[in-house]
């Protein structure tokens, strides 16, 4: 091929090299400042995403660690009580401040549905299903024949049901079949599989059990959940129920009752002398001996006569069980008026006799030595065998929530404080329930409103 002529191609390839630098150059750069700029403002939105991630990140560990610190606090203030409650000015629970974050313990105002309270619920002021006989469970609020039948039925070791009560028999024949436990229950929840219960009958319409009624807890069907719409709360039978109360048949300081009804002559004398003066205490004795067997500790001071003021420093000290654990009493110092109201006899008139001669100090709230006082003899002999003055259990509803208002945590625990240290025999995660106290407290911790002001916002509210 012959070369090209020179001339003939100069001229172009000039033009061509000045034109370079103009126009392709220019646009190359802004390309890539285009593509540089673009690049900066995704790695700009990149680091915001990461940001806010590490943001939540720390703030749902500083709620797990709030939690866990409110967990801590709970057992230590129900350690050493030997069965009192602990009482409001040992242990705050409203916002408790931990760190930047706070905690809250709930628990629900049984006169007033429209406001939390705060503080421990003592399981020995609810009715044990585990123990309670069906004509107990049957003066719960709402109960029916079938719903009580059905826990005897579940908890006994028979196969045979009771009226109306359901065995394994029924339950096998579900379109899910599953066994009849026929052994105690472990948990309240456990309840929602005998035959008849339903989270509406045992949780009742406080869906976010907040103890407080929210709007679309007064909605009807509006809103989840199905609520009658009555201006009312309806908590469900979960309040008057527990599976946990149980003490050991020990006195305050440890020591092992003595049972009156077994118990030889100088046992007797020694464990009476401890209330009794010297001149009484042969009498008293000998009638301790004939008046055997008697049913409960109550029946022993009608009986043998005792003054009010003899019986108070030995009430405590003597048993008719051999029972090392006595499961299920009602502590009728703290117990709601529904499970006064499942002790065997009591009126209405007795249940209010019971809440008004309460004793206010605390050392003789911890025993059952006023109920002689309270009730009639034949009401008090027919109670004493199922009730307490103390408390072992205590469930503990609590709301964590992180400084900066980004994250929140629930459960609800119980502990046990029998042993030493406590235990938390039972934790449930409630934190899907979503956060139940006013949201103006995550809106103002999300502005960036310091917690202690925030706290000091707050209308304080009793236990
Ligand atoms: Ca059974
Ligand atoms: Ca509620
Ligand atoms: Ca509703
Ligand atoms: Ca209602």
């Amino acid at each position: 091929m012959p070369p090209r002529p020179a001339q003939a191609d100069s001229q172009p390839r000039k033009r061509r090299h000045r034109c370079r630098p103009d126009g392709t150059v220019l646009i190359v750069t802004m390309w890539l400042v285009l593509v540089l700029a673009g690049m900066v403002l995704v790695l700009a939105r990149a680091m915001r995403v990461e940001a806010g991630a590490s943001a939540n990140v720390l703030a749902a560990q500083q709620a797990a660690a709030i939690e866990h610190g409110a967990i801590q606090y709970v057992l230590a203030h129900v350690a050493g009580l030997e069965g009192r409650m602990p009482s409001e000015q040992d242990m705050p629970s409203q916002a408790v401040q931990v760190g930047g974050g706070a905690f809250w313990i709930l628990r629900p105002d049984p006169d007033d549905d429209r406001r939390s309270r705060y503080g421990v619920v003592d399981e020995a002021s609810k009715i044990n299903v585990n123990t309670a006989t069906l004509e107990a469970l049957m003066t719960l609020p709402e109960m029916t024949d079938d719903l009580a039948a059905g826990v005897i039925d579940w908890r006994d070791g028979d196969s045979d049901p009771t009226p109306e009560g359901a065995e394994a028999e029924y339950y096998l024949l579900l379109p899910t079949p599953y066994e009849c436990k026929n052994a105690p229950l472990e948990t309240v929840e456990e309840l929602l599989l005998v035959n008849g219960w339903s989270p509406e009958i045992l949780l009742g319409e406080d869906a976010n059990r907040n103890g407080v009624l929210d709007d679309n807890e007064n909605d009807r069907d509006e809103a989840d959940p199905p609520d009658d719409g009555n201006g009312e709360l309806d908590r469900g039978l979960v309040e008057f129920v527990t599976v946990y109360s149980a003490e050991f048949n020990l006195s305050a300081s440890g020591e092992r009752r003595v049972n009156i009804n077994q118990a030889n002559t100088q046992q007797v004398a020694d464990v009476l002398a401890k209330g009794i003066s010297d001149d009484r205490l042969a009498v008293v004795v000998v009638l301790a001996r004939r008046g055997r067997p008697f049913a409960n500790v109550l029946d022993f001071y009608f009986r043998v006569g005792l003054t009010a003021k003899e019986f108070a420093p030995i009430v405590d000290l003597i048993t008719t069980s051999n029972d090392r654990n006595l499961v299920g009493l009602i502590n009728v110092n703290t117990a709601s008026r529904e499970a006064l109201a499942g002790l065997p006899e009591l009126e209405e008139a007795d249940v209010d006799a019971l809440i008004a001669g309460r004793p206010e100090d605390p050392t003789e709230a911890s025993t059952i030595a006023w109920v002689v006082d309270a009730l009639a003899e034949d009401k008090a002999l027919a109670i004493g065998s199922f009730i307490t003055g103390r408390s072992f259990q205590f469930s503990a509803n609590i709301v964590s929530v992180s400084g900066d208002g980004r994250a929140m945590r629930r459960c609800r625990i119980v502990v046990d404080a029998r042993m030493d240290p406590p235990r938390v025999i039972y934790r449930q995660d409630l934190t899907s329930l979503g956060w139940p106290l006013s949201l103006e407290i995550i809106d103002d911790l999300r502005s960036g409103t310091p917690m202690q002001e925030v706290i000091e916002r707050l209308p304080r509210e009793t236990w």
